[in-house]
C-alpha cells in the first residue's frame, strides 16, 4: 500500500484514500479488491487494479515520464528487483513476529543476507538507478522505514555490510512523499501491532 501512496505523492497526482481495516473489511471494499487485499485502486468507474507494483506502473504511465529507466534491459532488472523486494518486506514481517529469540537472529540474519544482494545491484545514488527516483525506489521503502521503526527500539544494526542500502534508506525517508505517504501516528500504530504480536520484539516496545 505504501509503495502505491508514494509514487503518487511522488507524483503529486490527486487521489483519496480510504484506509481498511484488515481484520473486519466492509462489504464496499471486498467488492472493488477482487482479492480482498490491499493496496486497490478504482478507476474508470468499476475497474480495479490491484498488486502495487501494476499500480505503480499504471500511475506512472498515465502521468508520464514513466519512472522506470527507458531501456528495456534496465526496466526488466528493475521490475526484477521489484519483485525480489516483496520478499525482503516478507522477512521483515516475519522477523517483527519471531516468537523466540533465536527464530527473530535466524530471520534477521535472513534480512542482512538480502539486502546484501540488494547492495551488489546499487550504483553511486542517491537513488537506485543514479539521479532519478524510479518506481524501485518507492517498492523498497516500505520495508526501509519498517527497520528504521525497528531500530529505535533495538540494535537491529541489519546496514552495517550494506553501507549503500543504508544510505539508500536514510535517503529515501528524508524525502517529503515519504514522509507524507504514511498516517501521522503510524509508528504508535506500528508499535502497537509490535507489542500485541507476543514474539520476542514485543518486549521492547511493552
Ligand atoms: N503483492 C501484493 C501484496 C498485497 C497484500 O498482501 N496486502 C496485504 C496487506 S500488506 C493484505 O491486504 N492482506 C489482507 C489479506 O490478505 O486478507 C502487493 O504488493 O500489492
Amino acid at each position: 500500500m505504501q509503495r502505491s501512496v508514494i509514487t503518487l505523492n511522488h507524483l503529486k497526482v490527486p487521489y483519496t484514500i480510504e484506509y481498511i481495516d484488515l481484520s473486519n473489511k466492509p462489504d464496499w471494499f471486498l467488492d472493488i479488491s477482487p482479492l480482498g487485499k490491499v493496496p486497490v485502486v478504482q478507476v474508470n468507474d468499476g475497474i480495479s487494479i490491484f498488486e502495487s507494483a501494476v499500480i505503480n506502473e499504471f500511475v506512472s504511465e498515465i502521468n508520464p515520464p514513466v519512472l522506470h529507466p527507458a531501456d528495456p534491459v534496465d526496466k526488466a532488472r528493475n521490475r526484477a528487483w521489484i519483485e525480489y523486494g516483496s520478499g525482503l518486506l516478507g522477512t521483515n514481517y516475519q522477523m517483527r513476529n519471531a516468537k523466540t529469540e533465536e527464530d527473530f537472529l535466524a530471520l534477521k540474519a535472513k534480512l542482512v543476507d538480502q539486502l546484501k544482494k540488494v547492495e551488489e545491484q546499487i550504483g553511486d545514488g542517491p537513488f537506485f538507478n543514479g539521479e532519478e527516483f524510479s518506481l524501485i525506489d518507492s517498492s523498497y521503502t516500505p520495508v526501509f522505514m519498517q527497520i528504521d521503526l525497528i531500530s529505535q527500539k533495538v540494535d537491529l544494526d541489519v546496514y552495517a555490510e550494506t553501507p549503500k542500502v543504508g544510505r539508500w534508506a536514510e535517503m529515501m525517508l528524508s524525502l517529503p512523499e515519504v514522509k507524507t505517504s504514511v498516517v501521522e501516528d503510524f509508528a504508535d500504530l506500528f508499535y502497537t501491532s509490535m507489542g500485541k504480536s507476543g514474539g520476542y520484539l514485543a518486549q521492547f516496545v511493552n
